[in-house]
């Protein structure tokens, strides 16, 4: 039987061989890693669990919370507090930033979660996920607050995120490249099983929410229709369509045979860059597809250069094949001069 590399041994390579993380790094990987599995026992449990449905309650974009979303929150800051690596964390499901208690030691990073990604599908079984983002706090004053952690996408540390479906997966990027493991449910251990995983430039697979069509902007519906007139368009080919409702698992997909997906600004609430969050959806995504080789931009800019001014901001999301990205970001381009 071949060598099965673990993540353990992964990080450890990481950190002593290629120098790319400091090992406080590798200890934040490792328990994020470990809360990802706690979250994938809840998750599978589902409803002999009694996890599923609401939890009565709505977060600070005024969505309601599910169980899930709830459980997955406390899972991850209880097992992140304690480690020494993190000055403060945030998450999709807290209104503001969670800072270390006083009685652990406070490291040098902060890490920002969507602790369930997709929540629409918990109940009707359909992959759902974790995404996470590292960034390192500035060393020139003590203490932390949110303005910390309203750092452009490129400075991030690492970002990861995990899918539960019918595997368990952990994809992550350090920076150099992106790896895969999944979960080995006997051994309990992630075991890596993609380096160096490769987003396809060209693609014929394209994701987004298509019953929003009537409300979307002039460059999105060109690009959609002119994938949908397939070979007799003038694209010249013919495109499929996926959509998961969840973008774990439509960004997993495309990491694994490639696409394009978006989720753009739209005329439903005009006045909201987009339905997806900045800080811990559209960076930590746009770094892991950037580092496969893939591209991620807001329809004009590349979504790793926005300099975020908000926690939870939204922003309009097009990622993944780099020459449909560029696309879609050039018919923005266009509508934009008149050209
Ligand atoms: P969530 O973080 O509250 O689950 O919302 C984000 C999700 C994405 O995973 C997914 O791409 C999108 O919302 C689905 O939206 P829609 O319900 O419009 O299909
Ligand atoms: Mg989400």
């Amino acid at each position: 039987m071949s060598h099965r590399i673990s993540l353990t041994q992964y990080l450890i390579e990481q950190q002593r061989e290629h120098g790319h993380i400091p090992a406080q790094l590798r200890l934040l990987i490792e328990v994020v890693a470990r809360a990802c599995k706690g979250i994938a026992i809840s998750v599978n449990k589902g409803a002999l669990g009694g996890v599923l449905g609401s939890a009565g309650s709505e977060n600070v974009q005024g969505e309601v919370q599910k169980k899930l979303d709830i459980i997955a929150n406390e899972v991850l800051i209880e097992a992140n507090e304690w480690g020494g690596a993190l000055a403060a964390m945030a998450s999709e499901e807290m209104d503001s930033i969670h800072v270390v208690p006083n009685r652990y030691p406070q490291g040098e990073y902060l890490l920002l979660f969507d602790p369930l990604d997709g929540s629409s599908n918990i109940d009707v079984n359909v992959s759902i996920g974790t995404i996470f983002s590292v960034l390192k706090k500035s060393a020139d004053h003590p203490g932390v607050s949110t303005e910390d952690f309203l750092q452009p996408g490129h400075q991030q540390a690492a970002a990861g995120y995990c899918v539960y479906g019918p595997q368990t997966t952990l994809v992550l990027t350090l920076g150099h490249g992106v790896a895969m493991f999944t979960l080995d449910r006997e051994q309990g251990s992630w075991v890596q099983t993609a380096i160096d995983v490769r987003i396809p430039e060209d693609t014929k697979e394209f994701a987004i929410n298509m019953s929003n069509r009537r409300h979307w902007d002039a460059p999105v519906t060109r690009y959609i229709d002119e994938c949908l007139a397939g070979k007799d368009g003038p694209r010249g080919k013919d495109f499929n369509m996926r959509w998961i409702a969840s973008m774990v698992a439509d960004v997993h997909r495309i990491l694994c045979r490639g696409g394009i997906f978006m989720y753009p600004w739209d005329k439903r609430e005009p006045r909201k860059p987009g339905k997806l969050r900045l800080m811990y959806e559209a960076n930590p995504m746009g770094f892991i597809v950037e580092q496969a080789g893939g591209a991620a931009t807001n329809g004009l800019e590349r979504i790793l250069d926005l300099a975020p001014t908000e926690l939870h901001q939204r922003v309009s999301v097009v990622l993944g094949s780099k020459n449909e990205v560029e696309r879609v970001t050039a018919y923005h381009r266009e509508s934009r001069t008149g050209t």
